[in-house]
């Protein structure tokens, strides 16, 4: 997969080398591009802001420079009125967006180019999503109801949930059906050694080498808790 990231923070995604997705990277399986604005401007000041047309508080983002820096990372970019399913998806983290989820996470694995775009301010002129959702598909994402200052962290957390469903990426594969939101339950608790810490001992369950009495016990938790946590996420 191939992954691009326009921002005018670009240092701020220098841990991606540090992360899980370090390795993936150097195997080839992912392909990473950290693209700044900035470069794709062309006055002295490196300007990407103005006033918004209308009045109001802050600054908008100016269109000109993210339809030279999309246009730089996107050259396979179809005619007008035929983006299709092999094209690039972009990405616009936005408190407007739809809510990023595990399904949203499956879907955007099994892409071939991943293009983000990180506004900053009080976003980005509505006719950059415009423009490029005629000529590719485009999504607008949130990563929950909350209020972050800039695009940059959403796509950190994106790249993180879709990278390492990426076979290869994650070394045991069984650890990701087994985790949170993949049965639709949350997950159930975890022991390991010391069997008994402080004044606290392990369910003794786990050490019985019963293992359907284990997974009854487990499904058993994660079902506690579920309704105790997250009722929203059980049947009806
Ligand atoms: C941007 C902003 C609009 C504050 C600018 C670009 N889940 C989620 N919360 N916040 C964001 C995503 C997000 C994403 C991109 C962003 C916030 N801002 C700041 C924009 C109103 C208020």
């Amino acid at each position: 997969m191939r992954i691009d990231i326009v921002t005018i923070f670009p240092e701020f995604f220098d841990v991606l080398d540090l992360s899980l997705l370090g390795k993936a990277r150097q195997s080839g399986l992912i392909e990473l591009g950290v693209h700044n604005l900035r470069d794709y401007t062309h006055d002295r000041h490196r300007t990407v802001d103005d006033t918004p047309y209308g009045g109001g508080a802050g600054m908008v983002m100016k269109p000109e420079p993210w339809g030279e820096a999309l246009d730089a990372v996107m050259p396979d970019l179809v005619g007008e009125g035929e983006a299709d399913a092999r094209g690039p998806v972009l990405i616009f983290p936005s408190p407007a967006g739809e809510q990023f989820t595990q399904a949203i996470a499956r879907d955007l694995a099994a892409e071939r180019h991943l293009v983000f775009g990180c506004g900053r301010y009080e976003g980005i002129d509505q006719r950059v999503v415009d423009h490029y959702a005629a000529r590719t598909r485009v999504r607008l994402i949130s990563l929950g109801d909350y209020v972050l200052n800039g695009g940059e962290v959403a796509v950190m957390a994106m790249i993180e949930a879709v990278g390492r469903l990426i076979p290869g990426v994650v070394g045991n594969p069984e650890s990701l059906v087994e985790e949170s939101h993949e049965d639709g339950l949350l997950e159930y608790p975890s022991y390991t050694k010391p069997s008994a810490w402080r004044d606290l001992e392990v369910p003794p369950v786990l050490l019985s080498g019963n293992h359907g009495a284990i997974a009854a016990w487990r499904r058993q938790q994660a079902l506690e808790r579920t309704a105790r946590v997250r009722p929203d996420l059980l049947p009806g």
